[in-house]
């Protein structure tokens, strides 16, 4: 009770040091070559290294014994035959791909990672591998001066990491989010260094509750688990872009979502009755404002058992997806992981019978108290379960429901620890280990259950699944939401860096609750949050029981009409967001990327945490603070021409922006392309036109970019139903050329052109269209 008050840091309280005395590795008593790997006998451990690929390395220790390259829920790469180099005197030892140098000192045994044009990548000074007699392994670092640190998937606080410690382990924070709250939901044991304009990679790939520490040392950085072994893979860069291919090439990438599903959602806890379901999508309607999903929260089930509805509230589920359907609205309810202690529910027996719950060691199923009452939770980490779990939303998608909410699967339960008992032994698909070591991957593993079951649930379809808890790898099968944020002007500023850094951790399709979850939202601030909303991957506006309602009419008309402005312009932007995602999809590059991602070289993008981009060429810089109407704008190389005015801007240099409460400040590099669309109607979201908004430049610029389209719905685009233009825009002082200089897929989408509309042109600058001088706008036709 006392930790709220001063009493907290009365004079004896003197923090405790880690006064922690690890065992060093030591020096190296014989060495060995595997089949692809390299094995290194230590005085206090084993080292074993394999090549992933040339630029990704994978480095693994055990204190105890030989480490073992067993088997990883995050991890679907398999070692490529990669060709090594092997080289060294009696004290260091070299290994070098075309793209890495291994250095090996054997007294004591130290790493040190070089690319092939020497620059120092990671290193180890006088502390390097290290265990506890309790377990834990450790590895300390060198840090530069110039190091910036990002990623470590969902954290708060800013954009660089540096000077920070982060914990990994999954956790339901309802209490306000603060700069130092920590740890959240995801937990992603990844990060990016970017030292001197070059980024590395670290990915450690351990699932029990471990830390990363930049703060401690001054020269130093480290990362250590409760257990397990120390495993890792340094990722080589060069470039921050390349670092995430590196990454999601390791950990998989996102398949396509649904189109509908890029959309704007709306959600509240809860809409509790049919008719509050269909009031609230008939003034969306009513008000032509734009809407793919509506969200059903905890209210829908009977006593919060997942897999009902409650008959009283929802007598007639079926007709109410299908009238939504016809609406143009899907309905997306939300499933828990807990299954309530009912004898006489069937799920319930289901899992007993079945033997599908987590369980102790001795036998007896694991109880928790979550929202309906005592419950059991499915052991996702064994098979049988997550077949079963997937099997069991036939309950949903066959009423016609394609998209799947999983909340509370930290797994969160109502006690002092917030989650699971750490004894409980999952079965884990036959390696059993317990909750302490798998506490981690449960959202993930319960995300993959869903998601497979939905897939196959869905005659080809794509599924979508909203996940809040997941590990590395959690990209694969579901977006991610930041959990319960507030209507704080202040978390719409921490979401910024919080989604970017999502991003740069592999996982694109993420944002947080627009308007803000708990507290009383404000016309003004959700104005404001649903213009950053509009260009964040996931775009819902959800609010919490016993708080403001904060659909886009509740403040009033003057908010409402910005607000339906800005989510129509969503819809506008589709063509160009859905050309992102694509490429998310296959290289792992996010959508919302920090400006450093495009400007490496850039100091003044390092911490940059109030602008954003979206692809390469659009710069995002919201107004974040109320009464607010002008702001400073970084602009970095490049000129820049600012959408709503078409005033251009010359790039590095900081601007002051003025933006009225209707006005977002955006910015698009001149000589580059956006591809837009118009909105229509709810009921009819289809792109009847797509036109692209070229940039004039005069600077001799050269720009691709790769449009992508398909049917939006299904898999089909797996199997070459797609379309992906290659455009190239070259903008000199003579002449705007752009040519689609590739194609690829066989999808023949119903618009028959690409509309080209060239925006600040110069008198004298032609417009040259595939080869052909043109007299002002035009098109590319798509059939010849
Ligand atoms: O403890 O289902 O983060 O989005 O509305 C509350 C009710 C449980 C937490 C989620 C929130 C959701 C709420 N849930």
């Amino acid at each position: 009770m006392l930790e709220d008050t001063s009493f907290a840091i009365h004079p004896g309280a003197e923090q405790q040091r880690n006064t922690a005395v690890y065992h060093d590795i030591g020096n190296v008593k014989y060495q060995e070559k595997g089949n692809d790997s390299f094995h290194f006998i230590c005085e206090n451990g084993q080292v074993a290294i394999r090549f992933y690929t040339e630029a990704i390395v994978r480095i693994t220790m055990n204190p105890k014994g030989e480490p073992s390259w067993g088997q990883s829920r995050s991890v679907v790469a398999e070692a490529k035959k990669v060709d090594v180099e092997e080289d060294g005197t009696a004290e260091v030892y070299e290994l070098k791909t075309t793209e890495l140098h291994l250095s090996i000192s054997k007294t004591p045994f130290r790493i040190r990672i070089y690319d092939r044009q020497g620059r120092e990548l990671v290193t180890e000074a006088e502390q390097g591998m290290a265990w506890q007699e309790n377990g834990e392994v450790a590895v300390f670092k060198q840090m530069h001066e110039n190091d910036h640190f990002y990623g470590f998937g969902e954290k708060a606080g800013f954009l660089d990491k540096r000077g920070e410690m982060y914990e990994m382990w999954n956790t339901d924070v309802y209490a306000p989010h603060n700069p130092e709250t920590d740890p959240l939901y995801e937990s992603i044991p990844y990060f990016m260094t970017l030292r001197d304009g070059k980024a590395h990679g670290i990915f450690f790939d351990n699932t029990f509750r471990s830390w990363f520490d930049m703060r401690s040392f001054a020269e130093r950085y480290a990362y250590r688990a409760e257990g397990g072994q120390l495993d890792y893979y340094v990722m080589a860069g060069p470039e921050p872009k390349h670092v995430l291919e590196q990454y999601t090439y390791l950990t998989g990438r996102m398949p396509l979502p649904p189109k509908w599903a890029i959309g704007y959602h709306q959600s509240r806890y809860s809409y509790q009755t049919e008719e509050e379901v269909r009031e609230v999508a008939q003034h969306f309607i009513d008000r032509d404002i734009p809407l793919d999903v509506l969200h059903l929260d905890i209210h829908y089930m009977n006593g919060y058992r997942v897999f009902t509805f409650d008959e009283g509230r929802f007598p007639n589920p079926e007709k109410l997806v299908r009238d939504l359907r016809e609406m143009g609205i899907r309905v997306v309810p939300i499933v828990d992981p807990g299954v309530k202690k009912d004898p006489e529910y069937p799920t319930y027996q289901e899992g007993v019978t079945g033997d599908l719950f987590c369980k102790y060691l001795e036998g007896d199923i694991y109880f928790g108290d979550v929202w309906p009452g005592t419950s059991a939770f499915p052991d996702f980490t064994e098979e049988k379960a997550r077949k079963w779990w997937g099997e069991k939303h036939r309950f949903y998608t066959e009423i016609g429901v394609e998209g799947i909410w999983n909340d509370m699967n930290e797994p969160a339960v109502f006690n002092e620890t917030k989650t699971m008992d750490v004894q409980v032994m999952h079965r884990n698909d036959g390696s059993p280990a317990t909750h302490r070591e798998l506490h981690n991957l449960y959202g993930m593993l319960m995300g993959k259950a869903t998601y497979e079951g939905l897939k196959d649930q869905l005659d080809g379809k794509r599924p979508f699944l909203l996940t809040r808890a997941g590990f590395a790898g959690i990209q694969r099968y579901a977006a991610v939401w930041t959990g319960d944020n507030r209507s704080f002007w202040e978390h719409l500023q921490m979401s910024l860096p919080m989604v970017m850094n999502l991003g740069l951790s592999g996982i694109s399709f993420t944002g947080p609750d627009v308007g803000g979850f708990a507290h009383h939202s404000n016309g003004e601030l959700l104005t404001r949050w649903t213009q950053v909303g509009a260009f964040t991957p996931f775009f819902r506006n959800h609010s919490a029981i016993g708080f403001l309602y904060q659909e886009p009419w509740r403040f009033g008309e003057k908010y409402e009409a910005v607000i339906k402005e800005y989510i129509e312009m969503r819809y506008r932007w589709m063509p160009q967001l859905y050309s992102l995602f694509a490429k998310a999809s296959s290289q792992g590059l996010p959508v919302m990327r920090p400006l450093f991602m495009e400007f490496p070289e850039d100091e003044k993008t390092y911490n940059l945490n109030d602008q954003f981009m979206i692809g390469d060429n659009v710069i995002i810089a919201p107004i974040l603070a109320p009464s607010v109407v002008d702001r400073a704008v970084y602009l970095p190389e490049g000129e820049w021409v600012e959408a709503s005015s078409g005033v251009a801007y010359q790039g590095e240099n900081t601007y002051l922006i003025h933006a009225e409460l209707e006005d977002l400040p955006l910015f698009i590099k001149k000589g580059t392309a956006v591809a837009q669309t118009d909105w229509t109607s709810n009921k009819d979201k289809s792109w009847k036109r797509v036109r692209m908004d070229i940039y004039a430049g005069d600077q001799g610029e050269d720009y691709r970019f790769t449009f992508y389209d398909d049917d939006g719905e299904t898999f089909a685009y797996q199997h070459g139903s797609y379309l992906e233009l290659e455009v190239e825009v070259v903008s000199t002082e003579e002449a705007v050329k752009v040519d689609i200089v590739d194609r690829r897929g066989d999808y023949v989408p119903a618009y028959q052109q690409i509309d080209i509309h060239v925006i600040g042109r110069k008198d004298g600058q032609d417009v040259i269209l595939n080869g052909e001088k043109e007299n002002g706008d035009s098109y590319l036709s798509l059939t010849d």
